[in-house]
């Protein structure tokens, strides 16, 4: 099983790459998983053993075609194309990388009819060294079967039920509780890249400041034949001067007069970022590798009732979203991001949680850039079976989310589950080791759940460094009566507080509203209710923030989403402010005027 990747790829001086993005060949296995396998459709290219249909990298397959069989396919799919390695890499000895930045839900490929690597998990990148399984300046196949189904110890979780004719098995149903659409496919870019036979492996950076002095404390570690292998560091600020460096491979740098990593609004020029410029040199003088990361420097501190950027109390103003859009369902998609992020700052938001999976790393590229905070969540579950094989999976998905996110300033928090059943007795014991699981890689962000059980009830809240909690008051508690909104949310941040004195944040709450239906007097699904029901909330969160513990609001959600077929949801789910297609509800602007007074009060 692959162990997911850390580095973004990227040309340097002493690597290459290549997107393998575009239109891909297709097919849909039968129902017997075996079918392709026996079949030997990996071993050639996928045209020749049957028919297949164009489908692009990156995109889920399920929107592209007319075809319920394609959307709600359960099961395996084959993907398959062709690629080129220049003769170049060959004749400089590099190792050649193939990458992908996300395959939905689990995948196995081959090169050239060689099984190379196996990875589950959807929404983290895993790699392999294929140098061995190449042909250098010729074409090489590259399949890939991606299977869609989830289990009681997958995450997330599913249930598929089976139909039989004879021993014959001719149908799955896959069900799930969560309420986003199972989308699935090759979700995110796939690359080759290439590096020198002794590369850097991983690059760790952490920062302090004290005053005005910042301080990087990094560590750039390498793998290859080189072990001798010495470590040049700069670090440039955005003007490409350099303002730090070291010949360390771990070390402390200083910079003095510091530009901080500021969020949106809270500071005139948000989202600072440095260049660290780590190369490996060999003993002789020679440059090996180099690897570059944008960095900001900047504190993530937290007490029993406030959370601090560089040493400053901060109030978040966001939204949960989704990777989610028309046609490409969860596919990596530039215009769409570069609009939410447009979006999110036209609204004055300050943060958003990757509900409820981890989102594709340029997502987080532009957060840095942005000072766009995000709560950082991995796939999780709701399901009673705490069972060891869950809880793996659950450390897994977690390890491979830090190693991939750590580096990232706008990562302020990591969320361990959305709605979990923290109510069973055994969610004690279970977050409390998820919790330290988290600790043993990461001290320097809080910890958080995104609670959905009572206060009295969960058993969770202990190990958490912050409280979430999600709740639908005047929608699915008391539908449709705005009365008491507002004293039931004061009451229970309140009570969350009292009970396991941490800092508390609302992570959802919301209404469903069809763009376009105004209903006066308010009346649920209208454009009148939702912009009511956020009112009731801005007041309850305008008499917490006085009492000095409440630090955050996120309202569900930023984007109508789809989700599977079901009697609650009317083409998906519309608690978004912006419609599917990014244009605002009356709520988007009930939301802007908000958040953009909250903002000239940081
Ligand atoms: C929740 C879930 C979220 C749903 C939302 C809803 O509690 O966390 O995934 O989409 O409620 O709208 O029902």
């Amino acid at each position: 099983v692959n162990p997911g990747a850390a580095l973004y790829p990227q040309a340097t001086e002493t690597r290459d790459l290549r997107k393998l993005d575009g239109i891909w060949n297709f097919r849909l296995s039968p129902t017997d998983p075996e079918y392709g396998y026996n079949n030997g459709w990996y071993e050639q290219d996928l045209e020749r053993s049957g028919p297949v249909i164009h489908m692009p990298v990156p995109s889920s397959y399920n929107d592209i075609g007319e075809d319920e069989g394609l959307r709600d396919h359960v099961g395996l799919v084959w993907y398959d194309r062709r690629f080129f390695v220049p003769a170049s890499w060959g004749l400089t000895r590099q190792r050649v990388w193939l990458r992908f930045c996300s395959v939905h839900y689990a995948a196995q490929v081959w090169v050239n009819g060689k099984s190379v690597t196996f990875h589950e998990i959807g929404h983290l990148p895993f790699e392999v060294e294929i140098t061995e399984v190449v042909s250098y300046n010729s074409s090489n196949l590259l399949t890939v079967v991606v299977d869609n189904i989830l289990l009681s110890d997958t995450v997330p979780q599913g249930t598929i039920k089976d139909t039989f004719i004879g021993n014959t098995k001719v149908q799955q149903e896959q069900s799930y509780t969560f309420d986003f659409f199972n989308y699935a496919g090759i979700h995110r870019s796939v690359f080759i890249y290439s590096t020198p036979q002794t590369y850097i492996d991983d690059v760790i950076v952490n920062t302090d400041i004290q005053g005005l002095t910042g301080f990087v404390v990094y560590n750039v570690s390498h793998k290859g034949p080189g072990v001798n292998s010495e470590c040049v560091v700069q670090l440039f600020d955005r003007n490409g001067s350099q303002v730090a460096g070291s010949q360390d491979c771990a070390g402390l740098l200083e910079i003095g007069n510091a530009n901080f990593w500021w969020p949106y609004l809270m500071h005139p020029d948000p989202g600072y970022l440095y260049t660290f410029k780590a190369s490996l040199i060999s003993p002789l003088g020679d440059l090996i590798d180099t690897y570059s990361l944008k960095i900001g420097i900047r504190t993530v501190t937290w007490t029993n009732t406030t959370v601090y950027i560089n040493d400053k109390p901060i109030y978040l103003r966001g939204f949960g979203m989704h990777e989610d859009s028309d046609l490409r369902g969860k596919g990596w998609d530039p215009v769409l991001w570069v609009k939410n992020f447009n979006l999110i700052r036209w609204v004055g938001a300050n943060v958003f949680r990757t509900s409820h999976y981890p989102y594709a790393e340029e997502i987080y590229q532009l957060a840095d850039e942005y000072g766009i905070m995000v709560i950082d969540e991995c796939p999780s579950g709701d399901t009673d079976i705490f069972s060891d094989t869950l809880l793996e999976k659950h450390k897994q998905s977690l390890t491979e989310l830090i190693r991939r996110d750590k580096n990232h300033p706008s990562v302020i928090m990591w969320s361990i589950s959305n709605e979990p059943r923290s109510s069973n007795f055994k969610a004690d014991a279970y977050f409390g080791k998820v919790v330290k699981h988290v600790k043993s890689m990461d001290l320097s962000r809080p910890v958080t759940i995104a609670i959905s059980q009572t206060y009295i009830s969960d058993r969770s809240g202990q190990h958490l460094d912050v409280i979430c909690f999600n709740r639908y008051n005047g929608w699915y508690i008391n539908t449709g009566s705005l009365d008491n909104i507002a004293s039931n949310v004061v009451n229970e941040a309140t009570a969350w507080h009292k009970r396991f004195n941490k800092p508390v944040i609302m992570t959802e709450y919301g209404a469903d509203t069809i763009a376009g239906l105004h209903l006066i007097p308010a009346y649920v699904w209208s454009e009148e209710y939702q912009v009511a029901l956020m009112s009731e909330h801005f007041k309850a969160f305008d008499r917490l923030r006085k009492t000095g513990f409440f630090v955050g609001e996120f309202i569900w959600n930023f984007a109508d989403f789809k989700t599977t077929q079901t009697i609650t949801r009317v083409g998906g789910n519309k608690k978004g402010i912006f419609t599917r297609e990014r244009q605002p509800k009356a709520s988007a602007h009930h939301l802007r005027a908000r958040y953009l007074d909250l903002a000239a009060a940081d």
